[in-house]
């Protein structure tokens, strides 16, 4: 039999190839995995609690928020605050970002970001879910709170990103910049355990992941990008919740898009909290995320928390094709009386 490697056996392996870690983003990604796993019991019994459904109240972007979404809000939150290995969090379901005082004097450097639960349409009907994350050293004085510009840094600076899918099985899957790695939750004896090792994107794949329904609603090029795919027979998976979506296309290769839309002019997906710590973690194992409008996702200036990008993000070798047909169809002359 294989030895099991556990996600906390694996986290403090990996601090030893950084010779001057102090420990600290080792103990955040170890509190981050306590917090999945919280959220994962509750993901899995919300049916049987009655905590189901629409909370009554709408997050920072206007939408309705689900119960389960405040409830993996205030776990991943009160994790943090207890770690002590955090300054401060900024999380989709919150207007605001959160200061979060040291714990027994101790100042530290990181501040997380978060969407609690995306994708939070599927959890009425038991279709996946994921929590998204990212973690930035701090730009501010290490002495006092952490400021506003801790938290809009490019991804870039990400110091680490990752996703729990709560599926069939429940996964972490996490990068520090060297890599991409997957644990799967063992329920038997509640811990994450190394499945997943050095995870590499397929230069191509079979799948594309895109709302269909807004086809008349895309830009001309992205339309024609859209009927490439399906005249080459490529299929179409859309789950609606981004990190399910991501997931596949890291294993079995392929292309999600979120274009802009009349709705959303800007894109709908939010840069902070999901299309920086994805890209981080897709271009870790291989593979590109851009806008759209093919700028590099990592690279956008931040300007806000809740800021929305257009996101073109998969496998190296579609995403460039993609490119390559908005540059195309862009360029394209427009003729009137539909020449
Ligand atoms: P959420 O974080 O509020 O759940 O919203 C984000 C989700 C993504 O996970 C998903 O890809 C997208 O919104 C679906 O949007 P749409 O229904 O417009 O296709
Ligand atoms: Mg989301």
């Amino acid at each position: 039999m294989n030895r099991i490697i556990t996600l906390d056996e694996f986290i403090i392996k990996r601090q030893k190839d950084f010779p001057y870690a102090s420990g600290e983003l080792t103990g955040l990604l170890r509190d981050i995995g306590v917090a999945a796993k919280i959220v994962n019991r509750e993901v899995n019994k919300a049916g049987l609690l009655n905590i189901l459904g629409v909370a009554g109240s709408e997050n920072a972007s206007g939408e309705e928020v689900q119960k389960l979404d405040l409830y993996a809000n205030e776990k991943l939150i009160d994790c943090l605050k207890n770690s002590g290995e955090c300054c401060g969090v900024a999380s989709e379901e919150l207007e605001d970002f959160v200061p979060i005082q040291s714990v027994s004097g101790k100042t530290s450097k990181y501040v997380v970001v978060f969407d609690p639960l995306d994708g939070s349409s599927n959890i009425d009907v038991n279709v996946s879910v994921g929590t998204i994350f990212g973690i930035y050293r701090r730009q501010s004085e290490a002495e006092g709170p952490c400021q506003m510009d801790d938290f809009l840094q490019k991804g870039t600076e990400l110091v680490a990103a990752g996703y729990v899918l709560y599926g069939t099985s429940t996964l972490l899957v996490y990068s520090t910049g060297r890599g991409v790695n997957g644990f799967t939750l063992d329920p038997t004896i509640g811990e994450f355990c190394l499945s997943h090792t050095d995870i590499q994107i397929p230069d191509r794949g079979n799948y594309y992941a895109v709302n269909q329904g807004y086809y008349l609603k895309f830009d001309v090029e992205m339309r024609r990008y859209i009927d490439y795919c399906s005249d080459m027979n490529l299929r179409l998976r859309y789950i609606g919740s981004m990190v399910s979506d991501i997931h596949r296309i890291l294993f079995q290769g392929g292309i999600f898009l979120y274009p802009n839309t009349r709705k959303y002019p800007q894109g709908k997906l939010r840069l902070v909290y999901e299309c920086n710590p994805l890209s981080f973690i897709v271009e870790q194992a291989g593979g590109k995320g851009i806008t759209c409008q093919l700028e590099r996702i990592l690279e956008l200036p931040v300007n806000h928390l809740h800021q929305r990008a257009t996101i073109a993000i998969g496998s190296p070798g579609m995403v460039d094709e993609m490119k390559a047909f908005v540059e195309r169809y862009s360029a394209a002359p427009t003729f009137n009386n539909g020449q």
